[in-house]
């Protein structure tokens, strides 16, 4: 496989700094000759980063940095777009808002491929707020209502061409949903496997109908892993950090089993925060999870102590 590591160091959509040295700690990490050594050729396009911004203003006072994601959501959309043509993307965060722009640069070459597209949202938040019902204001909780064409972003975020199917957007490690966005999620045809579903049937079992359906379909899957998935115990580089999460060899096998499926056609890393860390031990999980995702064994697993 062809991959192609592009940096993406988005903070805006967060409310702590420091997700903007993501893509520095992923590399460090060792992304690359991780790939590398499992045979595969790799890419590092380097960073994007925005130049234009407009003056744009949503009555919802406490949305902080709204032409900001404006401007990234639109210069990744072309970004994933242009990228996708052909090999392995891996977009490395940034804050979750960059799933904004990246997906729906993904849906349009999916549909232009004639490929139905999903995506796996890893992640503890559904990240399904409007720009009306934020009260955070941080904008990397809104990236999934816009993508699947929830109305309230128009004139404020770039219309979408192609927006994400509901029903094709299955998110796994759920458990921190503000009431507003529960409500909204509720009908949305939104797949929700929240943390008791994974503890009570085991996350392969989540993962395999998920991986059923995509494959049914002949689709193209994305994966956008948000490092809050995990426990922050295992991942403690992430603003915002929620009891409970995924283990070591749960995030793992979740891995392993989407490379067995052959289906994965893009990768997001989200919400690193290296201010955050211990000696690294977050990047290198992450760079760890994504050799997994691309094809390391468990018995090759380099002998490492975390
Ligand atoms: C939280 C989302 N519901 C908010 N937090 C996120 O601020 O609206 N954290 N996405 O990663
Ligand atoms: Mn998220
Ligand atoms: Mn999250
Ligand atoms: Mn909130």
């Amino acid at each position: 496989m062809h991959c192609k590591l592009i940096g993406v160091p988005l903070q805006d959509g967060a409310s702590r700094l420091g997700c903007e040295m993501g893509p520095s700690a992923l590399r460090t990490a060792g992304l690359q000759p991780a790939l590398e050594e499992l045979g595969h050729s790799v890419a590092d396009l380097g960073n994007v980063m925005p130049t234009e911004f407009s003056d744009i203003r949503h009555p919802n006072a406490v949305i902080r940095q709204l032409p900001e994601i404006a401007a990234w959501t639109g210069l990744l959309t072309d970004v994933a777009y242009r990228e996708s043509a052909e090999g392995m993307p891996i977009f490395m965060g940034g804050d979750h808002a960059m799933a904004a722009g990246i997906i729906p640069g993904l849906a349009r070459r999916a549909a232009e491929k004639d490929r139905p597209f999903f995506v796996l949202w890893l992640d503890a938040h559904t990240d399904f707020h409007s720009l009306d019902s934020t009260d955070s204001g941080n904008l990397h909780g809104v990236p999934v209502a816009y993508f699947t064409g929830r109305p309230g972003f128009e004139g404020y975020l770039p219309g979408l061409s192609h927006p994400v199917h509901p029903a094709h957007v299955c998110m796994i490690g759920i458990r921190s949903v503000d009431p507003a966005e529960r409500r909204a999620i509720k009908d949305s045809g939104v797949t929700i496997h929240d943390m008791r579903s994974i503890d009570e049937h085991g996350v392969a079992v989540v993962l395999r109908d998920f991986i059923a359906t995509v494959e049914a379909a002949g689709g193209l899957l994305h994966v956008s892993l948000d490092v809050d998935f995990l426990d922050p115990s295992v991942a403690p580089a992430v603003g915002t950090t929620v009891p409970g999460g995924a283990t070591f060899r749960e995030a793992h096998l979740v891995m392993e089993m989407l490379h067995d499926s052959g289906l994965v056609s893009s990768l997001e890393l989200v919400e690193l925060n290296p201010f955050l860390d211990e000696r690294g031990r977050t990047a290198t999980l992450l760079v760890d999870l994504t050799a997994s995702l691309m094809g390391r064994q468990v018995m090759d697993r380099p002998t490492r102590s975390y």
